[in-house]
């Protein structure tokens, strides 16, 4: 797995009016591996019967959906997984989806730019130029992107209640799949499935 994120992609960081904190350095990262679990086929495997569970690709039908192997419940208390800094500190997400499902990831309290995608055909690194800010990104099977995380004022916020005196620091934000299937684990529904929380500890 190669990704991407060039030195002159960071450099309008900590430099700039819109990004006005820290630089993003090296390592701080986010791996998150998105995956669905059809119990069927994970029997079949099991039993060692790798062409009867791939027989079963065309009828997949997930009941459970993980973030790096953990149920949403467990995903937002879990450091490996929870994107987590002080405002101006830009924080980049490495997701891929390891599974057969689409999803369709969305986060509260800041947009996300794309910076990089590997799109599976090919397996072919496309570092983008034209980077747009995004409230929701779709994960298609195999596909793999870097994401940057700004860790910038939410925008919703008015200036003048900024910063926060009601609802104090550390604030925490929600990332939930829009592919609502996946807010679900076998009968069991949200906030189990594909969700997580990111936090926003404090001032710079
Ligand atoms: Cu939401």
């Amino acid at each position: 797995v190669l990704f991407i994120f060039k030195r002159t992609d960071h450099s309008a960081l900590g430099n700039h009016a819109r990004f006005p904190g820290n630089p993003w350095p090296l390592g701080r990262d986010k791996i998150w591996v998105l995956n669905q679990i059809d119990p069927r086929v994970n029997r079949l495997a099991e039993a060692g019967d790798l062409a009867g569970a791939l027989g079963l690709v065309g009828s997949f039908l997930p009941r459970y959906f993980t973030l790096n192997g953990l149920s949403g419940v467990d995903a937002a208390h879990d450091e490996q997984t929870v994107p987590r800094g002080r405002v101006g500190q830009p924080l980049l997400l490495r997701a891929l989806n390891a599974g057969l499902a689409t999803h369709s990831l969305h986060i509260h309290g800041n947009h996300v730019f794309t910076t990089a995608e590997i799109v599976s055909a090919n397996h072919e690194v496309r570092v983008l130029n034209n980077i747009i800010e995004e409230d929701t990104w779709s994960m298609p099977p195999l596909m793999r992107r870097d994401l940057l995380l700004p860790f910038t004022k939410p925008p919703e916020i008015p200036d003048a209640a900024w910063p926060p005196r009601q609802e104090k620091f550390p604030l925490l934000y929600p990332m939930h799949c829009h592919n609502e299937i996946s807010q679900t684990s076998a009968g069991g529904s949200y906030p189990l499935g594909l969700v997580t929380d990111w936090v926003i500890e404090g001032p710079l």
